[in-house]
């Protein structure tokens, strides 16, 4: 990489004029860039053609006002966003998060990853990423509704089964797709496969709902099989206690490994005793109900909750970051390198700072990046989209063998692209998932010719 370092540095130079202040987004390109700047000399069409600089520039970014009002008549307004970053390969694809910290940077970096993340599942998605500053916290379920309603009122018209198919993230779940779907139909009097995450009643997927979770937990499996090791018996930290942290908790859990903690933004809860599927069963009712973490230790005992903090310095063998981005950083990465760790697999999209991804490579942990380990999300979204064109339903054990498929595919692929170029020879994933999602988009925008 060291001849490409200056390369590298312009490019990076370049972004950061055309992006001022968008610092999660240059974080993402730049980890990408790593990988992709020396990997063109391979081929230097995509060098001169300029396809890299092309997927650092979205196709359009659609920005707008959410109006709605609240149950004591009080009149809000938030801002909307959706970023089509690239659609190479099939229909813009991907989540919509609704979190006070949204922001034009945060929908960039996820669009950015999104277009390759979606190439390494092997489906025709290309890459989308929208949400709001909207805060769901402490909102009633008719204000929630209301604001569902009134992003879905601009936002229908820039989506369709065939042009971007949003979905869930971060405080958006079945409830919110829910709304916006019916709004969606209501606007265009049209029932298709426009949103994925949808309830089984009205075109959702089997499998939806653990898949991401699930998926992280499959893709460390496969990382483990490579070196001879397993879930039996490890203890295995997990950050959040969300849709993804639920489920790679209780997918751990049924792999034989004791899970020991779970966090919100309030704090994190251990449970030397290690979770069952009985406990994680009742933080799948706490969440619903929109309960704290911290109420677990009044449930189990033995259990402590430590406020404010992350769960990072709980000794483990593995680590599942499954919150959000920037949650390990690199002293946390080095704790947790001192204190054992032989894996890690990202549930979250970006979990782990520069310097802690940095380190992890370095001190030879099976590091299983964002893009690779949580893609089993948007597969089985578009195994969804598949069903919904198709009018049919496919059944759990398929959907099931599907999921799992994918994601030692996924492995494969990260594998073909990262072995060897690790430490003392060992697989770079992180290098394996930017080149292996590289390649597809690529190749197709070649194929399209200069636009
Ligand atoms: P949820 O809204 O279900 O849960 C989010 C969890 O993360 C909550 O426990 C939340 O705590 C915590 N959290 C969120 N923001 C922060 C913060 N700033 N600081 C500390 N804790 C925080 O979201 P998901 O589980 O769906 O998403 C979690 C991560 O997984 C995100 O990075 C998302 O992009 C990624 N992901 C999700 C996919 C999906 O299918 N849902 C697919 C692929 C990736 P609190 O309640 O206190 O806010
Ligand atoms: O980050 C992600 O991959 C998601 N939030 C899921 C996207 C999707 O379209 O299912």
């Amino acid at each position: 990489m060291g001849s490409h370092a200056s390369e590298i540095a312009a490019f990076m130079d370049d972004l950061k004029a055309k992006n001022p202040g968008e610092h999660e987004f240059h974080q993402a390109v730049h980890e990408v860039a790593e990988s992709i700047i020396p990997f063109m000399d391979t081929k230097p069409i995509y060098r001169d053609l300029k396809i890299f600089e092309r997927m650092c520039e979205p196709d359009r970014t659609i920005i707008f006002r959410v109006c709605w009002q609240a149950d004591d008549g009080t009149v809000h307004v938030n801002r909307g966003f959706r970023v089509q970053v690239n659609n190479a390969i099939g229909p813009y694809k991907g989540g919509c998060r609704f979190h006070p910290t949204v922001n034009l940077s945060v929908l960039k970096f996820l669009g950015f990853e999104q277009q390759l993340k979606n190439s390494l599942t092997g489906l025709p998605m290309g890459g989308a990423k929208g949400g709001s500053d909207f805060d769901p916290k402490g909102k009633s379920n008719a204000e929630v509704m209301r604001f569902c309603q009134a992003f879905m009122s601009e936002l229908f018209r820039h989506i369709g089964p065939d042009v971007d198919v949003p979905a869930g993230d971060i405080g958006v779940g079945a409830k919110e797709i829910g709304y916006m779907f019916g709004q969606y139909k209501r606007l265009t009097n049209k029932f298709e496969g426009v949103l994925t995450g949808k309830g089984l009643e009205y075109g959702g997927s089997l499998i939806r709902t653990e898949a991401t979770g699930y998926g992280a937990v499959y893709f460390m499996e496969n990382m483990l099989a490579v070196q001879g090791l397993d879930f039996e018996g490890k203890t295995v930290v997990v950050s959040g206690s969300g849709n993804v942290a639920i489920h790679a908790a209780e997918k751990a859990c049924q792999m034989g490994a004791k899970v020991v903690t779970l966090s919100d933004s309030g704090g994190f809860i251990h449970d030397p005793a290690g979770m069952t599927e009985e406990k994680i069963n009742w933080v799948k009712t706490l969440k619903k109900n929109n309960g704290r973490i911290s109420e677990y230790t009044k449930e189990f005992s033995g259990s402590t909750f430590h406020e404010k903090k992350r769960p990072w310095s709980v000794p483990c063998d593995y680590a599942l970051p499954c919150a959000t981005q920037n949650e390990i950083s690199g002293e946390e990465a080095k704790a947790l390198i001192a204190n054992g760790v032989k894996a890690v697999s990202e549930g979250a999209n970006m979990p782990t700072v520069d310097a802690g991804v940095k380190a992890f490579l370095a001190a030879g942990v099976l590091f299983g990046p964002a893009k690779a380990a949580n893609a089993g999300g948007v597969a089985v979204s578009g195994m969804e989209m598949s069903q919904n064109s198709a009018r049919v339903s496919w059944t759990d054990k398929e959907l099931r063998n599907l999921l799992k498929t994918t994601m030692s595919t996924i492995h494969q692929t990260c594998h073909q692209f990262g072995a060897g170029h690790g430490v003392n020879g060992t697989v770079d994933y992180v290098r394996g998932a930017n080149i292996g999602g590289f390649v597809k988009v690529a190749d197709a925008m070649l194929a399209f010719g200069v636009m």
